[in-house]
């Protein structure tokens, strides 16, 4: 069996199994494929959805006092895409120690690819090394590249459930060695009004989105759903500090599941969950790193505290 048959069977079990549960779901990694990280890039792109400006505006601002505080190290990104907000850390790291070294991390080898060619071409000094896998594959590495800043941005954090949230913070303070940074980016909870436009945008580039996981097994796994019976709803839940993404069926749909030989029946109005997206209080977050004996030592924010960076290190005992 070829390894790209792997792959597409494993996708089979993962959406047969969420498919199957109650409420129904699918893993959010399979959102981004080529097509899904286009579409995530231009979600990025509007008026609505202000984290990733956010976010920049806060790099723009803080990386040659980050750079200062963390001293020179290697920069290994999680979920580096394009690391379109990464080079402003790059540029502080370079300008400031005169050499570099970034590692990206990404299970997409093409966006790898692109990446490494383009810092290679513009940072003639800078050492790229791409490492083409998961986030659990690279932990391992992680103590044979210290001196490292980790960088994990993008409040991509906000992704996880909660049992995979503490899985990762687990392995994040196993591979930190003492001298070592995590630069992590937030999303933060805020109005609610604020927070839905965000995953609502007017363009309906989110719910271009979401439809694309169910093209996406249309494409891979042969499943035949009907797009146009689909919509897209999101809303954020105060309660659980949380936006819930799901996929709605306006209309009977039969799921076919190719590798599998399986199909699944979804009955019109019932939901898929796509994915979560969190978003914190700061106090709550800093006491929550502590339970992994990781320190915030620093925090940026903008001046309406939308979003927040946080520098992170291993306590020492
Ligand atoms: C990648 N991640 C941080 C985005 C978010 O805001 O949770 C994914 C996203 N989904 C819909 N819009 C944006």
């Amino acid at each position: 069996m070829s390894s790209s048959s792997i792959e597409t069977r494993e996708f089979a079990r993962a959406a047969a199994l969420g498919l199957s549960d109650h409420p129904r779901w699918l893993p959010c990694r399979y959102l981004y494929d080529a097509e899904g990280s286009r579409l995530f890039e231009r979600i990025t792109e509007t008026p609505e959805y202000y984290l990733t400006r956010t976010e920049l505006s806060l790099l723009d601002e803080s990386s040659d006092a980050i750079a200062q505080i963390t001293g020179d190290g290697a920069l290994v990104e999680l979920g580096a895409g394009s690391a379109r907000k990464t080079e402003r850390i790059i540029a502080a790291y370079t300008s400031r120690y005169g050499t570099g070294r970034y590692v990206p991390v990404d299970v997409s080898g093409d966006a790898l690819a692109e990446t490494t060619n383009a810092l290679a071409g513009r940072y003639p000094t800078l050492a790229v090394r791409g490492v083409h896998g998961t986030y659990e594959s690279v932990f391992p590495l992680l103590p044979s590249l210290s001196p490292l800043v980790l960088l994990f941005l993008g409040s991509t954090i906000g992704n996880l459930n909660q049992g995979e949230a503490e899985v990762f913070w687990r392995n994040v303070r196993c591979a930190l060695m003492p001298g070592d940074f995590m630069l992590l980016g937030v999303d933060l909870v805020k109005d609610a009004a604020t927070i839905d436009r965000a995953y609502n945008d007017a363009a309906g580039r989110s719910a271009a989105f979401t439809k694309n996981i169910f093209a996406r097994m249309n494409r891979e796994l042969g499943s035949e759903i009907d797009l146009a019976g689909i919509d897209h709803e999101a809303a954020y839940r105060p309660e659980w500090q949380r936006v819930e993404i799901f996929a709605r069926m306006t209309r009977r749909q039969e799921v076919h599941l190719a590798p599998l030989g399986r199909t699944i029946t979804l009955e019109p109005g019932e939901r898929v969950m796509t994915e979560i997206s969190r978003k914190y209080e700061l106090t709550e977050l800093r006491d929550y790193l502590h339970l992994f004996e990781l320190e915030t030592l620093q925090t940026f924010t903008d001046p309406a505290r939308s979003y927040a960076l946080l520098l992170l290190g291993p306590r020492q005992s």
